[in-house]
């Protein structure tokens, strides 16, 4: 039987790239996609190492494109080669944070980013690999919500605002492509140190520290871990909506810091 293929958004960093350390090591083949294209280079060829398959056939292809823009989105996947097309899975975790404001003082551009790479780019992915699992009659697609798509915080406005539209989203295509055998699943994060915060505060990186200190957040291994355990159960078994936090969080609004 031919290993299991899956498509990863947002692999060039933090969760997407530890989930795509994770499904490569387990002898799976992974697409990894993002706009960073080197960064995507040196991921590609250290996967491959783990498998010394430089002679062998290709357990991993790059694909590199903006979620933002639908045609590059459609164009990515519909070049995939033959043997690549069949998509098991499919993680939709490109997605940021940009800027921690009141609602008054936000910025336009920084709203109209959250919601492009959030709320619109997970649809793009998504509609561009469904007719492939209805197809096939089966997939599982897993989202990558967050807290903060569950309660508001202050100053988390649109970023909440996005995430809750991930969990409405996740809810919507569970209905939907329940008659296709096709699986989706929510996993939603609370803090957890990647690239996240310095990106939310526009490259300051000390300011990126903050949320962190005084308690041990979650790593992107330990959602890659979830990302495992939630693609590898039974065909009949499907994780609705997963939330997972720090130890020292118990929801948005509730962290106990040392
Ligand atoms: P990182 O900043 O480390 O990774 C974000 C990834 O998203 C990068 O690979 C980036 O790739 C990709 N990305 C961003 N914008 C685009 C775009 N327009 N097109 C394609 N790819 C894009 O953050 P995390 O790993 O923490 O975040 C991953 C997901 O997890 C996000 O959806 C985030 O909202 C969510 N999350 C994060 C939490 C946290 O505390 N860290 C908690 C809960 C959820 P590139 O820049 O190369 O395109
Ligand atoms: C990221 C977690 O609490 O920074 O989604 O919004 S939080």
């Amino acid at each position: 039987m031919p290993a299991s293929t899956i498509l990863i958004t947002g692999a060039t960093s933090g969760f997407g790239e530890a989930t795509a350390r994770r499904f490569a090591a387990e002898g799976w083949r992974v697409i990894i996609t993002g706009r960073r294209k080197e960064r995507l280079e040196v991921l590609r060829k250290e996967l491959e190492g783990l498998h010394g398959t430089v002679e062998g056939p290709p357990v991993v292809h790059v694909l590199h494109f903006d979620v933002r823009e639908y045609d590059a989105v459609v164009h990515a996947i519909a070049s995939l080669p033959q043997e690549w097309q069949a998509i098991d899975v499919l993680v939709n975790n490109a997605g940021l944070a940009a800027g921690l404001d009141p609602i008054q003082d936000g910025r336009l551009d920084d709203w109209e980013r959250m919601l492009d790479t959030n709320v619109k780019g997970l649809l793009h992915v998504s509609r561009a690999v469904i007719p492939g699992m209805i197809a096939r009659a089966g997939g599982h697609i897993i989202n990558i919500g967050s807290t903060a798509g569950k309660e508001v915080y202050p100053k988390g406005n649109v970023y909440c605002a996005s995430k809750h539209a991930v969990d409405a989203l996740t809810k919507g295509m569970r209905q939907d492509l329940l008659p296709h055998g096709i699986k989706v699943t929510q996993i939603a994060p609370g803090l957890a140190e990647t690239e996240f915060s310095v990106v939310r505060f526009h490259g300051d990186t000390e300011k990126a520290k903050t949320p962190y200190q005084g308690l041990t957040p979650l790593r992107g291994e330990d959602i890659a871990n979830l990302v495992w355990f939630a693609a590898t159960l039974p065909p009949h078994v499907c994780i609705n909506d997963l939330v997972v936090t720090p130890t020292a969080q118990a929801n948005s609004n509730f962290i106990v810091k040392q």
